[in-house]
């Protein structure tokens, strides 16, 4: 040993009897495809809802590979030391898909790791492809198949699998995931956001069974000049030159194409006449089904064009004003949850149809994919998001990675979804060289994965405009400007800025783009039932003069294209402390956290259907 080894061994000692040393981490793979098999709810395949063991790890001993007392991905620890401290079979219990947040009272506000085991019984064939498909886990997610490691997963609310083709046993297997929700400088969003940050596997995770050579990858909508694009993409060793068939039966329409040589067909056809376009107003969906050697799949699409031209927006070369609403992924009720079923979903989305909405933001992540497939059939067209929310690392490579993987997943997964027509990069961040860069990397990704829709990025801070002691003038100066399609603007006067109510209205404002700007929030707070003069904060009545205000202030925004009032509903926000209004709940909901109405709703109801020509029932 060299006298370097030597002193390198002796601290090493020494550490580990100081117990200071930190135990070598398991060992992490690279990062999996962020891209997942395409419409994965259409697969054959096993659901794992249900009860899994829990074991609380505040310390994420589980992750440190000594002590394999503590060994938790393994099903049964493969030792027989006299400590052992833990067995699954008598863990307690959790719904999956949940968050332990709103489950487990005493973990209501708990933010770090925890384990989960499921046992899943399986019958692998001969010739099939198996994958574990997870539609979202918050935050860090390790998943471990009879002790081992299939790979990590980070961000919130983007889909990943993996792989488990030869892996998984006949039998029963032993399927272990550890999920930490600590955020921290380098997660997106960071430390601070205004949101509760339910932790656990949050959607659905389903065991897909699949044929060796089978489609991945499929779009389908309508190009620029009005023609049926397509295009899809085969995995396996079948691949290469083999024949993949579209239909859409109801518009008796099928053609097929010759994959080349990479397994990739696309084309365009034109769209059948007696085809209609989707739209909020009549949201027709067809059914389609693709084919290739053993594999099929099934999905329903709908057929419509998104344009900005100049400062306007042209839905099916008609012009839109986009009418909508802010929502959060969190379902109505007393002790919300994180998990949206369809019902809940339909909930949500039928209170802003009810208002007359045509939109809804879909604020500040991705949502489950139930509520994009509702908005497709209930006929709302959606904004969707990424959590770039406040500062992040704007500075960092490997936060830069991260926040591409969250988009590139989100558009992937989202791609053949009529509703969706605009992707936002960011929501409210600070303007200086690192963030310009970063969000301006981020739209160029956006625009290369799909020209088809608009890019967008909600801003508030406006710079060079003597905020508003310069004569109320708000200035769209932010430079991120220049690369978006829609210019979203967050406001809050009246609430959070000098002006009072009154005086809302009349603020000016002035912008240099050419590029039709919406209202992407606005609001304030109020407590359902307090009744109060307007002039009185938190009460319905001052919510409801500042909408007043909103509505009026439409008149003086240039290239006014609409508004997504922030928010639906009261959200349960762990930085909202008033004891008295809000007791850990952002109040700016329009309805509270039962779904009860609040004045500022009737408001906003009488604005958009007097805007689109609605009678009194015709939205509820
Ligand atoms: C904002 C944020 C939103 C907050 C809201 C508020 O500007 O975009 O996430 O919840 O303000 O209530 O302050």
């Amino acid at each position: 040993m060299t006298g370097l080894q030597n002193i390198k061994a002796l601290s090493l000692f020494l550490a580990l009897i100081a117990g200071t040393a930190r135990a070598d981490p398991v060992p992490e793979p690279a990062a999996e495809p962020p891209v997942t098999i395409e419409n994965i709810r259409a697969r054959t395949g096993t659901d794992l809802s249900g009860q899994w063991r829990y074991i609380v790890d505040r310390s994420r001993l589980g992750i440190r590979k000594r002590g394999m007392q503590r060994n938790f991905p393994q099903d049964r620890p493969a030792t027989n030391h006299p400590l052992l401290e833990y067995d699954w079979d008598t863990s307690p219990l959790m719904t999956v898909p949940g968050d332990w947040n709103s489950q487990i009272p005493e973990m209501a506000m708990y933010e770090g790791m925890v384990w989960f085991r499921r046992k899943v019984e399986a019958a692998p064939q001969p010739g099939k492809r198996y994958v574990l498909h997870f539609e979202a886990a918050n935050y860090d997610t390790r998943v471990f198949l009879n002790g081992e490691l299939l790979g990590r997963h980070r961000g919130g609310f983007t889909p990943f699998e993996f792989e488990v083709t030869g892996k998984l046993q006949a039998g029963s297997n032993s399927l272990v995931v550890s999920v930490d929700a600590a955020h921290g400088l380098d997660t997106i969003p960071a430390e601070d956001f205004d949101w509760q940050n339910y932790g656990g596997i949050t959607r659905p995770v389903r065991l897909v069974e699949l044929p060796a050579t089978f489609i991945r990858d499929y779009r389908i909508g309508l190009d620029s000049a009005g023609r049926i694009a397509f295009a899809a993409q085969l995995d396996g060793p079948d691949s290469a030159g083999a024949e993949v068939r579209f239909s859409l039966p109801d518009l008796s329409r099928s053609w097929s194409a010759k994959a080349d040589a990479e397994g990739r067909v696309s084309g365009t056809i034109p769209l059948p006449r007696k085809a209609a376009r989707w739209s909020p107003e009549s949201p027709q969906l067809y059914r389609l089904t693709l084919a290739a050697g053993a594999d099929s799949v099934t999905d329903r699409i709908g057929f419509r064009t998104i344009e900005r031209r100049g400062n306007k927006l042209f839905l099916n070369g008609q012009p839109l004003t986009l009418l909508g609403v802010s929502i959060h992924e969190e379902a109505i009720g007393t002790t919300p949850t994180r998990v949206l079923d369809e019902a809940a979903a339909r909930a949500l989305l039928s209170e802003a149809k009810a208002l007359g909405s045509n939109f809804v933001r879909l604020a500040h992540y991705p949502h489950t994919e139930t509520m994009v497939r509702l908005a497709d059939e209930m006929g709302l067209l959606v904004w969707s998001e990424i959590p770039v929310y406040w500062d992040i690392a704007f500075g960092s490579e490997a936060t830069y990675a991260e926040a591409s993987a969250m988009l590139r997943a989100m558009i992937a997964r989202d791609m053949n979804r009529p509703s969706v027509v605009i992707w936002s990069v960011a929501n409210e961040t600070p303007i200086n060289d690192a963030r310009n860069r970063f969000l301006q990397r981020l739209i160029d990704e956006a625009r290369a994965a799909d020209p088809s829709r608009l890019i967008s990025a909600a801003m508030d801070k406006m710079p060079e405009a003597g905020g508003l002691d310069d004569g109320n003038l708000i200035r769209v100066n932010d430079p991120l400007a220049a690369h978006l399609d829609v210019l979203a603007i967050n406001r809050y006067d009246g609430w959070y800025g000098p002006l009072t109510p009154p005086e809302v209205a009349g603020v000016r404002w002035e912008t240099r783009f050419d590029k039709p700007i919406i209202l992407s929030e606005f609001g304030a707070g109020a407590l359902h039932g307090y009744r109060a003069d307007p002039s009185v904060r938190w009460s319905e009545d001052y919510q409801a003069e500042i909408y007043r205000q909103y509505v009026a202030m439409t008149a003086r925004i240039p290239n006014y294209a609409g508004m997504s009032p922030w928010i639906l509903k009261d959200f349960r926000s762990p930085r909202r402390f008033h004891g008295r209004f809000q007791g850990y709940w952002n109040r700016k909901g329009l309805i509270d956290p039962e779904g009860q109405r609040k004045l500022a709703w009737e408001v906003l109801r009488d604005y958009y259907h007097s805007a689109r020509g609605l009678t009194a029932e015709a939205g509820e």
